[in-house]
């Protein structure tokens, strides 16, 4: 019952400045009391530190290791990491410590890539030059990073879903199906609501007996509700639907581990966007989850 806090402090990765704040600005929001509530011991292991002088490329480096380190010694000993972005260039370090874990632990990892990007560009496909792009291909093994095993293992395209996709490069959106990537844009969700393809993926994810990282990039959400990211996109997810995800994910009890990214303080608005990821988070660890709300949730998911 023990959740670790990991502050990943850098906006490196992005088109803009800002998302470094992001750590704190959720401690503000109360996430550490709020998860407390819930009944979970919390410990903040506070920021990653590192040099701000170095280059972008080399920042980002120095802090994919840490993260990676540091959320692999929280699950061994036990706890849940919950990395606190930063933009989601730290995801490649959060979610190669996670997949280190699983490899040594013996279960399959599945990932849940919850953003409005697919975050699937390469050294060869970027369009803006911008490493946050292009976390997801590296974990998927794409080629043209500096992987070392000391700290990395890959992510099987095959068991990565993304949620909430509006905006995809055209070469990105290519390599994606080519890899096999399942993608649920927003136009699926329209069609189809997020609870029946959310229900498959949890069924395999039980079937493999597998850990699931949720990799929640604010930016999946409407920018309605959630101004403050430095590349929003319009027509994302409502907040009954984001809810309806973090409480199905509560309900598989599957989720391991997760990533909390992409907040920009800078460009919120009376921390409305930090509030709500507090509120996602909250709600991903239980929070409302009255036994009967939860009970209905497989039989609406697969009607
Ligand atoms: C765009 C935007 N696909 C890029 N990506 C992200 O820069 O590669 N924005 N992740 O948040
Ligand atoms: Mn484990
Ligand atoms: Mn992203
Ligand atoms: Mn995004």
């Amino acid at each position: 019952n023990r959740i670790d806090l990991i502050g990943v402090p850098t906006d490196a990765g992005a088109s803009c400045r800002g998302a470094a704040l992001g750590p704190d600005d959720l401690r503000t929001a109360g996430l550490a009391e709020r998860l407390a509530g819930l009944g979970y011991a919390v410990a903040d292991l506070g920021d990653i530190n590192v040099d701000r002088r170095l280059t972008a490329a080399a920042e980002i480096e120095a802090l994919a290791i840490g993260a990676s380190q540091a959320g692999y010694q929280s699950l061994e000993n036990g706890a849940r990491p919950v990395f606190l972005g930063g933009d989601h260039s730290i995801s490649m370090g959060s979610v190669a410590g996670v997949a280190r874990h699983c490899r040594d632990a013996g279960r399959p990892l599945f990932v849940l890539w919850f953003d409005a990007h697919g975050d699937f560009n390469t050294w060869s496909t970027t369009e803006t030059g911008n490493i946050h792009g292009m976390s997801l291909a590296r974990l998927c093994g794409e080629p043209g990073f500096a992987n070392d095993a000391a700290w990395f293992a890959e992510v099987d395209p095959a068991n990565v879903m993304i949620l909430g996709a509006r905006a995809l490069d055209c070469e990105e959106a290519q390599l994606i199906e080519a890899r096999g990537v399942q993608v649920v844009d927003m136009d699926a969700v329209r069609i189809a609501g997020v609870a029946t393809p959310l229900r498959h993926f949890l069924d395999r994810v039980e079937a493999a007996n597998g850990h699931l990282h949720l990799s929640l990039d604010v930016d999946a959400m409407d920018p309605s509700l959630a101004p403050g990211v430095g590349t929003t996109v319009p027509g994302g997810l409502t907040l009954a639907e984001g809810r309806l995800v973090m409480e199905m994910l509560h309900r598989s009890g599957r989720v391991g581990s997760l990533d909390l990214v992409e907040l920009n303080p800078v460009l919120d608005r009376y921390g409305k966007s930090a509030d709500l990821m507090v509120d996602l988070a909250a709600r991903l660890f239980g929070e409302a989850a009255t036994a009967t709300r939860l009970a209905r949730l497989p039989d609406l998911a697969t009607a």
